[in-house]
């Protein structure tokens, strides 16, 4: 199904705001009203359009009184993952294309530098925030300008990565001007993990710490606003009095934060107060602003995880739309491995399952539910998760640690450090590989297959269908198979009666789709039913190519490319996956060692980041969709058997 951008109209203030200078133009007690207009614009935007949804609702208010109290595009205002940056956008200049949010041609669900100026930094993966907000700190610090603000928003569950804690632990003993707004709706996609969750619940819930805290806030934001003198002495009074006691217990302090908070993240006005006294606060500070993910949409303040990212719905009913089919239909890969992994492990007491904060997102949650301890959520930290699944390979035990396609980059040493030299049997699902849709160049998993193809021990695979997952999923969990990646992409399968007897495929070997002449094309992973839709139409027309399914990049499989080599001279190789090291380069690779020389065109991702869009749209515009494989074996073969209507 391909979006329609719809257009909605603005409510009467939002209608005039175009840029944070049209805000500053009205009073602070206008500001709730613009909070409401711009929580009913993304209500009403979205409900037609799709994308994310609860998080963004979340950060209205805070969104407002950033822009409202900031000076931006001169202060830098960074977005953590960017997921919530949809009123940000609206302030920002892109009211007007909002409508085409995440739809091919229009603008990025994320922010994103080339977009504009008020995106400061491109994200997309999360947890970055912090590290970039303190660069841009140190450098303004380094070239004197000392009235520049820099403001990292992020949220309790971005906070849980590695990356953040980093950051804090620099931005700790640097004295720049750096403002980190803990934006706390005790939510990731998911509800959040671990143990500083429930440490941010501690605080945000312990009275008398809230009261002390209090007090000695109000004092040295007032004493510090007397002027420099003043100010230092609020410094010494903070350094004894805070230092000596909050230090103890609070975390942010404890890395030289200056924490303030928790405040209602909902009170605009109250958000506009604070943010003043905070910019003439010098050094690192911390603000954990309480907020509840999809606030002021009923539905999605309760049923959070849905509303992520709910697809289209009746903002009124708040009926979520789907597609109504006839017959049933195929279901997603995240499901077909979800329900797989189960049955497997019911088997194979060693299988344990991992996920870096996507549950729901690779249906772990499935596992989670079924077998508690044999399943775990370890928030958003892909590098943990991978050295973690280690630690459990080293027991003997069969972790399936399944992360996204383009998470994994985050996890690259650890893939190789932790797992593949120690040859540690941990069965690497890769979600969402290949392109990915909607979510853009961030979230494309197009370089799975070169970066893990060039890891000594590793076992790299993917499945045609569902079908075939099972089986590779069946095959990975035997003993000593040693890292073994299966790559799946997002989206629906091809098969309805998918849940056949599992077996064992053969490592390294792939298989013959169909007999052909003149051209073989070669495929990877599920793209191979684009060639089978590909073959269809031209043996319709009178051209007959051969179709193998290599299965497996590494190994490859030899004996079926030797029998490819000799017998063709005409090959096309079709992946999605970056043409850059990919499976086509394997195959090229094969074919210079082996001395043959045939005519290979190689289809895939291109040496370019591609913008968003449903996936055929992409495919297409890479040259690798039904369409453009039927035009290169046109352009390849010669026409025999022409079938004359009659
Ligand atoms: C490195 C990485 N891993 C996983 C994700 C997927 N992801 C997107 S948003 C999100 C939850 C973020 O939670 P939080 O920071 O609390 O923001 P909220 O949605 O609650 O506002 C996750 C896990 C990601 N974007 N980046």
């Amino acid at each position: 199904m391909f979006l329609m951008a719809i257009q909605v109209p603005a409510g009467n203030l939002l209608q005039h705001i175009n840029y944070p200078s049209d805000l500053k133009q009205l009073s602070e007690n206008q500001l709730e009203q613009v909070c409401q207009e711009l929580r009913q614009y993304i209500i009403d935007v979205v409900s037609v359009n799709g994308g994310h949804f609860a998080a963004s609702l979340g950060v209205v208010e805070l969104t407002v009184a950033l822009q409202y109290v900031l000076n931006t595009p001169y202060d830098q205002l960074v977005w953590d993952v960017g997921h919530q940056a949809y009123g940000h956008k609206i302030l920002t200049g892109r009211r007007d294309q909002f409508h085409t949010n995440r739809i091919y041609g229009g603008i990025s669900g994320f922010p994103k530098r080339s977009e504009s100026i008020y995106d400061t930094f491109g994200v997309g993966h999360s947890s970055t925030s912090i590290s970039v907000a303190l660069g841009m700190a140190v450098a303004s610090q380094y070239k004197g300008e000392t009235d520049r603000q820099h403001v990292a928003v992020i949220g309790d569950g971005a906070m849980t990565a590695g990356i953040a804690f980093e950051a804090l632990n620099h931005a700790g003993i640097e004295n720049s001007n750096l403002l980190v707004i803990l934006n706390d709706n005790n939510m990731s996609i998911d509800p959040n993990v671990g143990a500083l969750k429930n440490y941010l619940t501690d605080i945000t819930t312990s009275k008398p710490y809230n009261r002390f805290r209090d007090d000695i806030a109000n004092v040295l934001t007032k004493i510090s606003a007397m002027g420099p003198d003043a100010f230092k002495i609020a410094k010494k009074i903070e350094k004894s009095i805070k230092g000596t006691l909050l230090k103890r217990s609070n975390f942010f302090e404890a890395l030289q934060f200056r924490y303030f908070g928790p405040i209602d993240g909902h009170d605009v006005e109250h958000l506009v107060k604070v943010l003043k006294d905070l910019r003439d606060i010098p050094g690192p500070k911390l603000l954990h602003c309480v907020t509840t993910k999809g606030k002021g949409y009923a539905l999605a303040e309760k049923d959070q995880t849905k509303w992520h990212a709910p697809g289209l719905f009746d903002k009124i009913t708040g009926e979520i739309k789907k597609t109504k089919h006839e017959k049933p239909q195929p279901p997603k890969y995240q499901d077909v491995f979800g329900h797989t992994i189960i049955e497997l492990a019911e088997q194979n007491p060693k299988i344990m399952g991992i996920t870096p904060a996507m549950p729901s997102g690779c249906s772990l949650n499935l596992m989670m539910k079924a077998m508690p301890k044999r399943a775990f959520d370890v928030g958003i930290a892909e590098q943990h998760a991978v050295t973690f699944s280690a630690g459990l390979a080293t027991q003997g035990l069969i972790p399936f640690c399944n992360i996204y396609s383009s998470f994994m980059q985050r996890a690259y040493d650890q893939v190789i450090h932790d797992v593949a030299i120690q040859k540690l049997n941990v069965v690497f699902c890769l979600d969402r590989a290949g392109l990915a849709g909607a979510d853009g160049p961030t979230h494309h998993g197009a370089y799975d297959l070169a970066y893990m193809r060039c890891i000594p021990n590793m076992t790299v695979s993917a499945p045609m269908n569902e079908e075939e997952l099972r089986n590779l999923m069946f095959t990975a969990q035997q003993d000593d198979m040693g890292p073994f990646v299966i790559r799946y992409p997002r989206g629906n399968g091809v098969m309805v009666d998918w849940q056949r007897p599992i077996k064992a495929i053969p490592v390294g070997k792939g298989r013959k789709i169909c007999d052909g002449e003149e051209v073989a094309i070669l495929s990877i992973g599920t793209i191979g039913n684009e060639v089978v839709k590909a073959t269809a139409e031209l043996n319709a027309e009178g051209y007959s190519p051969a179709h193998y399914d290599l299965r497996f990049v590494k190994p490859l499989d030899e004996a079926l490319l030797h029998d490819v080599f000799k017998k063709f001279s005409k090959i096309i190789t079709v992946e999605d996956g970056c043409l850059e090291g990919g499976m086509g380069s394997a195959v090229i690779e094969f074919m210079a060692d082996n001395n043959y020389h045939a005519n290979v065109t190689r289809l895939g991702i291109p040496d370019a980041f591609i913008e968003h869009g449903e996936q055929p749209e992409l495919w297409a515009e890479c040259g690798y969709d039904d369409k453009a494989i039927v035009a290169q074996v046109k352009r390849l073969a010669t026409k025999r058997n022409h079938i004359i209507a009659s």
